[in-house]
């Protein structure tokens, strides 16, 4: 019996990705770019040992996963297992190294992790691409943590999404060049608990009822060009301008759904006029905000501190995390 243990960083969508093309398949229907984080992340064990001898046994955080957790992760391994040939249940533990009842658990690093110790355990060998194409499966966002530092999700054109993968940009480089360039992301958490509508059902949503919908999707390729560019020449300013306006654009078209979706508080605008503020102070500091009402600050690794003190001490925000960049899913060990 083989068991493997991997670590993955959860990511930030500086261009976001906001609905599919396939929901089966979970293809995107645009590309996406976003940054891979050293200290928000999942560590995953997998044992292909019988799990609890009539189904998977997946244990998050320390305690029984839920039925929709362990379900979700029993899908996801059951294509581990037919692509492998075996038919093992499996014990699967699963910790998150995000603060308890954050609101900010995110499929992204979990399914990262999952597919590297998943893939591990039973023998597969995957190359990083193929990695994320399988980490897509379980959700969107995790097929970009496959990676570290800057990685651009390709949304592909093959109806099989083979080509929906994620791939590390400044790739020669390596993703510590992000790091070298000392960015940094201060999260202000301005709320407890999970959100109140899941990433997926918002995005099906959003496309099936907002008028604003076909827009966001235009909108894309160009903030994608623009942020590709903004990196390659290192500059600060121009990726953070970018990474606001595909927020808000994403968030327009949420907002403009059938129900509306509306994930912000009052916190989260007034973090986001502080951020504003330390802008027009000349602080180099420029707000994202995803499927939730956190507010994500990108900035210069020198401002990182006063940047978190100034969201600190705005009304409704709860505590500040600051994150560096990070490497790609990695074992830890194989036994
Ligand atoms: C992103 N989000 O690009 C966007 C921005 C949230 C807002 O990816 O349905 O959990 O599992 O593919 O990846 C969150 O959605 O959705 C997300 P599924 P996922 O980070």
């Amino acid at each position: 019996m083989i068991s493997a243990t991997a670590v993955a960083g959860t990511n930030i969508a500086l261009v976001k990705y906001w609905g599919k093309r396939d929901e089966l398949l979970n293809l995107p229907a645009t590309g996406s770019l976003s940054l891979t984080l050293d200290r928000l992340g999942t560590r995953t064990r997998v044992a292909f040992d019988g799990g609890d001898g009539a189904g998977d046994r997946v244990t998050l955080d320390g305690a029984t996963a839920s039925e929709k957790v362990a379900a979700r992760v029993t899908t996801f391994l059951d294509r581990v297992r037919a692509q492998a040939g075996i038919s093992a249940r499996a014990t699967v533990v699963t910790d998150n190294s995000v603060p308890t009842a954050s609101g900010l658990a995110s499929s992204a690093s979990g399914f990262a992790a999952l597919a590297l110790a998943a893939t591990s355990a039973a023998g597969l060998m995957l190359a990083p691409t193929e990695l994320s194409v399988l980490a897509r499966l379980g959700s969107g966002s995790a097929a970009r943590s496959i990676f570290g530092g800057f990685v651009e999700m390709a949304p592909g054109a093959h109806a099989d999404g083979s080509d929906a993968a994620a791939h590390p940009l400044d790739a020669g480089a390596g993703w510590e060049a992000a790091g070298g360039w000392n960015v940094r992301l201060v999260i202000a958490i301005t709320a407890a608990g999970e959100k109140a509508l899941g990433s997926t059902a918002a995005m099906r949503r959003t496309a099936e009822t907002s008028p604003y919908y076909q827009a966001w999707v235009g909108c894309v390729d160009g903030d994608l060009a623009a942020a590709r560019a903004a990196i390659a020449r290192r500059d600060l300013a121009a990726l953070g301008l970018v990474a606001e306006r595909s927020a808000m654009r994403m968030h327009a078209s949420a907002m403009a759904a059938d129900p509306p979706i509306l994930y912000w508080n009052p916190a989260t605008i007034a973090a986001i006029s502080r951020v504003r503020a330390l802008r027009a102070e000349g602080a180099s500091a420029f707000f994202t905000i995803d499927a939730g009402p956190h507010v994500k600050v990108l900035c210069d690794a020198r401002e990182a501190e006063a940047v978190a003190a100034a969201l600190a001490e705005t009304p409704g925000v709860l505590r500040t995390l600051i994150a560096a960049a990070g490497p790609g899913a990695r074992l830890e060990e194989t036994t």
